[in-house]
């Protein structure tokens, strides 16, 4: 198979949910040498924006979308460590999560895998975290950064109700917060209160470490 079929491959395998044919398609990819990132962005993610499409056309429905998620899932296992590939030093402390009420967490896999590969050590909560739970891990772990991520624009008012509870907690100066996710904008982002927002993973990246130099720079002046 030439690179352009197993990545064609890998975009169909992908849209039908063909978990076990993803992986080895994700495999031999990588046995001929393809970039990881390659696979990623020029098959996995095309593959999962028409699933979405789909979706909302009628064609999908929500055990195809369940199916092919699982795929793209399987493969990222074997690029997870090949993407967070790195020598870089810690640079901060990043803490994530998926809002309450949002199962939603390829996205937010993909946004901690690009912080771990850019230095960042990364605290991951999981979906569907509530509130409190951000604020207890906020005390216990003291992240520089707290990364919010919403997928449906039902769970983006989370965002606020998150916000409101570093607030009350007294965390809301204590820490840096990002949001991101499919429906989320900057316009959101700023009318929620947010310091950073980012479209997707690698400017996640270069949004994180910004602000991260202007709050130390702001500290040290
Ligand atoms: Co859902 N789903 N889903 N789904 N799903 C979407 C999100 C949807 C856009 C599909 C569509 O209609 N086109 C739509 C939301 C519409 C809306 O509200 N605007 C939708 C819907 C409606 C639903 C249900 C309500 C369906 C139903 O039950 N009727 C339901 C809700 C369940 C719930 O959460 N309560 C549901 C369920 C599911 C599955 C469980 C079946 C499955 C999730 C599997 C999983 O994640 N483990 C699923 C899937 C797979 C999708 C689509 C097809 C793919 C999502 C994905 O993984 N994309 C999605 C359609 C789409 O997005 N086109 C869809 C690939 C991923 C790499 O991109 O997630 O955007 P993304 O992540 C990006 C950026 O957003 C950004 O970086 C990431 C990497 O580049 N980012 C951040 C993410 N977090 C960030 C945080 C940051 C910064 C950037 O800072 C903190």
């Amino acid at each position: 198979m030439t690179p352009e079929e197993i990545l064609q491959r890998l975009y169909d395998e992908t849209l039908v949910g063909n978990a076990p044919e993803v992986l080895d398609l994700t495999r031999h990819a990588l046995e001929q040498n393809m970039e990881p990132q390659t696979l990623l962005f020029d098959a996995l993610i095309p593959s999962l924006e028409e699933v979405g499409a789909r979706f909302e056309r009628g064609d999908f429905f929500v055990p195809e979308m369940l199916i092919a998620g699982r795929a793209m899932a399987g493969a990222m296992e074997v690029l997870r460590p090949l993407l967070a590939e790195t020598g870089v030093q810690t640079i901060g402390k990043f803490l994530m999560g998926t809002v309450k009420g949002d199962v939603h967490d390829i996205g937010k896999n993909l946004v901690n895998i690009m912080l771990e590969g850019a230095g960042f050590e990364v605290i991951d909560l999981g979906v569907q975290v509530a509130p409190e739970k951000f604020v207890s891990n906020i005390i216990e772990h003291k992240p520089d950064i707290v990364g919010f991520s919403a997928f449906l624009t039902t769970t983006m008012p989370m965002f606020k109700a998150n916000m409101n509870a570093l607030q009350k907690a007294g965390l809301r100066d204590e820490v840096i917060v990002m949001v991101g996710g499919a429906p989320v904008t900057q316009e959101y982002a700023d009318a929620v209160g947010a310091d950073g927002y980012a479209p997707d993973a690698s400017a996640t990246v270069k949004k994180a470490k910004d602000l991260l130099q202007k709050k130390r720079a702001l500290v040290n002046a």
